[in-house]
Order: structure tokens, then C-alpha cells, then sequence
């Protein structure tokens, strides 16, 4: 029955028509390749315009000159096949050029029709149909469906599906709980699987932000940030202050950015067998981050980090960054005291005063003062902070010999007596949850957006902004409320 439908050129076809005496014969043609509701009620139509309903097929090898070598999906036998089992259709006929002229040349029939706004003009065969006084016609089709956009729907659908899951699950988020739990009774390894999860997986971090909001805010525990030029002496200075703060009863967390820093646990200026009993004792935590591949920001999971060992007791927690990139500045924004650690020769000082670091800088400390220009340099800085508002200080340090860490350290402690950690702890938390979940809205835009230029709005507004109709910004106002 099927196969009594298909015609594999037009000479046959036409013998066909001949002998059976059909002459009130409709013809329309194209690729069929995925067929829709378009197709169906436009096929339905055009049967009724006539006797005879002929569909002439693009071949395998026209469909691909017209539509690129991923096209056709399914092959010409196929989609003839598919075609012969509409009711509507009466006879299917494949022609290999890219417009159906020749066919319709050899078929000569009544009517010629296409669906969608063409015009008469540009559909060929169309004159040569109305030289001996058949009839063009041009049918509606059904806005939005066409098989490039099913195809485009059907890609954006399986593209969603990799797409890191927004949202924890609800074991998941019991897992993270009691780990949560864990650490903040004492348990270490508790502890750092938390921090390995909240760098690899944005969603974990989304939902400990969630988790510490309601938490009250530690009012003990306090962020430091350390930040300046790689080999300043960052990690020499921080591991000589391990020790101090852990002789005043502190629990000191350390993260590090770079993970090429090195720590020993503050044995320089603590006694060595005491350090190791702190360790003990869980008073010392030391963490590198960034160094796994964090998927994300590693700004985003320095800061989860942070409110994580406040959450599970540290007093004291020391970030070091390296650099002045905008992602450290945001690091550090919310510290409740940051320390920029400089060299006599740090010529790039303008440079970071410029970047913002100086507007969150609360101590300056010239590191390797033992080097020649110390003094110079010194004098410099204390020049450029002079008709600053913000108070500001100044230490010169030699960190491998210890000398004027004593001074830092009290330094630090002053400028966290008077500082704000609560409220930081909760600017923080709050940027976190802003950038986190704007992850996944972009993410859903972006999906969004592929769908709409699909679309023959989204396609014909696409195109006015290319043309220069309209502006950007218009764009993005269609494109919203086409979103509502
Ligand atoms: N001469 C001298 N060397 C120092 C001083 N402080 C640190 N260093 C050395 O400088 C190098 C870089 O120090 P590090 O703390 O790793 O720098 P970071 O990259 O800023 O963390 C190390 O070899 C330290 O031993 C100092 O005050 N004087
Ligand atoms: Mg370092």
C-alpha cells in the first residue's frame, strides 16, 4: 500500500497519472525530515485544494546542499515511507536538484502549493505552473514548529541534563549536615571533606550558605587576609604568627589560595614540641585551596570556607592570597583586618594602590627589611597614606628572623578589637548566595536565550539588532518579555 505511493522520479509518476487519468493534481514539496503538527495540517489543506495530492521530496543528497551535512536525519526511503502513511498524501516522488523546477516541469499540475510565507517569486517552478494556467498557493503553517526548532529543543533538553545539578539532594544535604556536625565537635577529617566538597561543588556551597545564614553569627572568631606580590614572605609571616596566637588560647585556621605555599605549622617562632601537641589538640588547622581544580570561583569557595571554620570554632582565620586580582579583592573585602605584605623592592606598590587593595588595606608591612631601600620605601608608603582618611600602619619585618612580627601581631589584635565580624560574616554570606545562585540563573538564561533564537521572533529580532534596528538593549527587552 505504501510502496504503491512512491515514485522514485518524476517519469514514473507521470506514466502513473496518465494511465489512471488523474489530471486534478496538487503539488507541494520539501524535506519532511522530522515530520510535526505543521506538516500534518498543512498537508490536510492542500489535499482538499485538489484531487491528488503529490508531495515531491528533497532527495538525501538536495536536503544536505540545502540544510548542511548534518542534515537529513532520517534518510529519503525513511521519510518518504512516513509520508506515504498519511492519508492525505496520495503520492510520494524524491527529486535530487535543490528546487523542485524539473519535477514540476514533467508533472505539469493544477496547483502548486507551499506552506509558510513564500512568495510566489522566489518559489521555483511557481511561473511555470501559472504559464498554462495552474494556480500557486501559499498556505499558513503553524507559527513556531519547524523541525530546525524541534531539532534546536530536543539539543538544549540534553544539554540541560549535563549541566551541574542546581540543587543539593536531600541526602546529600543530610550527608552535609552531619559532616557539619562532625567538624564542629572536632573532627578534622570531617572537616576537610567539607572543604573538598564546597570546592568542587557549587551546589554544596549554595546550601551551607543556606545552612549559615540562620546560624547565629561567632562573635569570637575573626578573618585575616594577607595578600602581596608572590615570594614577599606572605606564608613566612603568617606561620610565624601560628604560634603567638596559639599561646593565647586562639584557635588558628589557615587557607591559602596559593597552593604553593608552604607551611610548617608555626614552629618558627613557637617552641617545636608545643606546636606539635597544638596540633594535637586540633588548635592549628592548615588548608591549600584552588589547587584541585575548583569548578567555579575559587573566590567563591575561599569565602564558604572561611564561614566554615568559624562555624566549627577557629578564632583566628588567616587567608593568604596571592596577587591583586579583582577575585581577591573580593576575598578580602569582607576580612575583618587585611595585611599587604610588600619588599623594599616592590616596584609594582602603585600599581596594587591603584587596583582597590588600598582602599581595604588595614596594615602594610615591608617584609625582608633587611635589605637595602627598606627605609626609602617606607618612607614612600607612609607618604602616599598620609592624606588618607582611613588610619593605616605601617611595620617593617624581617619574618625568617622574626623581628617585628611581635609588633604585627599586637597590630592585628588592636584592629580586630574594633572590628565588625558579625556584620562581615554576614556581607559575606550574602555576596556568596548572590554569586552562587547566579550561577545557575545564567546557566537557565543561557538555556532560555538558545530556545528563543529558534524561534522565527527570536530569529527575526536577532536579525534587527544585526542590521542595526534595533539596539541591545531593545534585544534584551523582547527577549524578556517574550521569557514572562
Ligand atoms: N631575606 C629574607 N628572606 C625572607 C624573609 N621572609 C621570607 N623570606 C624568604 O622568602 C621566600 C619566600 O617567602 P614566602 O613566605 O614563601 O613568600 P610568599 O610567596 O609571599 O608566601 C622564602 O624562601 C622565605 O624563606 C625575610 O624577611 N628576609
Ligand atoms: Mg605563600
Amino acid at each position: 500500500m505504501i510502496d504503491d505511493k512512491f515514485f522514485s522520479d518524476g517519469k514514473s509518476l507521470r506514466q502513473f497519472l496518465d494511465s489512471k487519468k488523474i489530471s486534478n493534481t496538487v503539488f507541494t514539496n520539501g524535506c519532511f525530515d522530522i515530520l510535526h503538527i505543521g506538516h500534518v495540517s498543512y498537508l490536510e489543506e492542500a489535499k482538499e485544494l485538489g484531487e491528488f495530492l503529490i508531495v515531491g521530496l528533497n532527495s538525501d543528497q538536495s536536503v544536505k546542499a540545502l540544510k548542511g551535512s548534518d542534515r537529513p536525519f532520517n534518510s529519503e526511503r525513511n521519510r518518504a515511507k512516513v509520508l506515504c502513511a498519511l492519508e492525505s498524501v496520495d503520492a510520494v516522488v524524491i527529486f535530487n536538484e535543490e528546487t523542485p523546477e524539473k519535477l514540476v516541469q514533467e508533472l505539469r499540475p493544477q496547483m502548486m502549493v507551499k506552506g509558510g510565507d513564500y512568495k510566489k517569486e522566489t518559489v521555483a517552478g511557481a511561473e511555470f505552473v501559472e504559464s498554462y494556467g495552474g494556480k500557486f498557493i501559499s498556505l499558513s503553517f503553524i507559527d513556531g514548529v519547524s523541525t530546525t526548532s524541534l531539532a534546536s529543543k530536543l539539543v538544549n533538553r540534553s544539554f540541560l541534563s549535563f549541566l551541574p545539578n542546581n540543587e543539593i539532594s536531600k541526602e546529600g544535604q543530610k550527608k552535609v549536615n552531619k559532616l557539619l556536625e562532625q567538624a564542629r565537635a572536632g573532627c578534622i577529617s570531617s572537616l576537610s571533606r567539607l572543604l573538598t566538597l564546597v570546592e568542587s561543588q557549587p551546589e554544596v556551597r549554595l546550601h551551607i550558605s543556606n545552612f549559615l545564614i540562620k546560624q547565629k553569627p561567632s562573635l569570637k572568631s575573626f578573618v585575616v587576609g594577607f595578600t602581596g606580590p608572590p615570594g614577599a614572605g606572605k606564608s613566612t609571616v603568617i606561620n610565624a604568627l601560628i604560634g603567638p596566637w596559639c599561646d593565647a588560647g586562639r584557635r588558628v585556621g589557615v587557607l591559602a589560595v596559593d597552593p604553593s605555599s608552604h607551611f610548617t605549622g608555626g614552629a618558627i617562632l613557637g617552641d617545636r614540641i608545643r606546636m606539635q601537641s597544638h596540633s594535637d589538640n586540633q588548635r592549628v588547622f592548615i588548608r591549600s585551596l584552588g589547587s584541585r581544580g575548583a569548578l567555579g570561583g575559587i573566590s567563591e569557595s575561599t569565602a564558604i570556607s572561611v564561614e566554615i571554620l568559624k562555624y566549627v570554632g577557629f578564632d583566628r582565620i588567616l587567608v593568604e592570597t596571592v596577587g591583586v586580582g579583582q577575585s581577591e579583592i573580593d576575598i578580602l573585602s569582607f576580612s575583618d583586618c587585611v595585611v599587604v605584605v610588600f619588599v623594599p623592592e616592590s616596584g609594582d606598590l602603585i600599581q596594587m594602590m591603584k587596583s582597590g587593595l588600598n582602599e581595604i588595606a588595614d596594615l602594610f608591612v615591608i617584609n625582608k627589611s633587611d635589605r637595602p631601600g627598606a627605609e626609602l620605601f617606607k618612607n614612600r608608603l607612609e607618604e602616599h597614606l598620609l592624606d588618607e582618611t582611613k588610619k593605616r600602619f605601617v611595620v617593617s619585618t624581617v619574618a625568617e628572623s622574626g623581628k617585628g612580627l611581635g609588633e604585627v601581631w599586637n597590630l592585628i589584635e588592636e584592629i580586630l578589637l574594633h572590628s565588625k565580624s558579625g556584620q562581615n560574616s554576614l556581607a559575606r554570606l550574602t555576596l556568596l548566595g548572590q554569586e552562587t545562585s547566579f550561577q545557575s540563573v545564567s546557566a537557565t538564561l543561557h538555556q532560555r536565550w538558545k530556545q528563543w533564537m529558534v524561534t522565527p521572533e527570536g530569529g527575526k529580532k536577532l536579525h534587527s539588532y544585526q542590521t542595526g534596528e534595533i539596539s541591545l538593549s531593545e534585544l534584551t527587552d523582547f527577549f524578556f518579555q517574550y521569557s514572562n
